[in-house]
């Protein structure tokens, strides 16, 4: 598959899913959420972060003030629940079927929320990719390089938008500056999910 643009590694396909797709997926996440309900992490400086998480799948990130990492179980002592089919299906759409992916992190930004430039680095093999759902509301997705500090690049993401960050890109910096607050109808209330899934180990 062709992505629509590829900007310093990273590959954006537009639309993936349609409308239709999007509000089943969306049912799919409420019932992840009812079972693992979003919480806000808190990161290893102290700060809770502003974007609201949860996770599916063998594994959940998590970050408290002994750092970043993989749990087992939700905060509840629950293990997480099952990642979703159609989820699993963009994955091997994207990926193949050689690995499915260990976690699907779901991240909710409400009004104001924004993610800080990051690497994704607490997996065990930079060989799988991290490919993401955008879900919602637009979203400012701001690219650098595997060092902090150098040059980046913007694009808005829609809903329905599928990020590949393999290769190269794999351990590129990125982050999210801003939402554009009501921007979409699809999620009751407004605001913007995005899914990211990993092989962890
Ligand atoms: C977000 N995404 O789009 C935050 N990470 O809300 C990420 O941090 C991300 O989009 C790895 C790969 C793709 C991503
Ligand atoms: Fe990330």
């Amino acid at each position: 598959m062709q992505p629509d643009e590829t900007i310093s590694g990273f590959r954006i396909f537009r639309e993936v899913l349609d409308r239709a797709a999007q509000e089943a997926l969306v049912a799919d996440l409420r019932a992840v959420a009812a079972a693992a309900p979003l919480f806000s992490p808190v990161t290893p400086f102290g700060r809770p972060m502003r974007v609201r998480m949860t996770s599916a799948g063998r594994y959940g990130w998590y970050s408290d003030r002994s750092g970043y990492r993989y749990e087992r179980r939700h905060p509840s002592g629950r293990p997480w629940p099952d990642i979703p089919a159609p989820v699993l299906e963009l994955w091997r759409r994207f990926v193949g079927s050689g690995r499915d992916p260990d976690c699907c992190l779901v991240n909710h930004y409400g009004e104001g929320a924004r993610m800080g430039l990051h690497q994704d680095r607490d997996e065990a093999d930079f060989g799988w990719p991290v490919v993401s759902l955008s879900l919602g509301d637009e979203a400012l997705f701001r690219m650098g390089g595997t060092t902090r500090g150098g040059p980046t690049s913007s694009v808005w993401l829609r809903s329905g938008d599928v990020v590949v960050m393999g290769g190269e890109a794999r351990l590129c910096y990125h982050g999210i500056d801003r939402i554009r607050f009501g921007s979409s109808t699809l999620l009751r209330g407004g605001g913007r999910v995005n899914l990211t899934l990993r092989v962890v180990d």
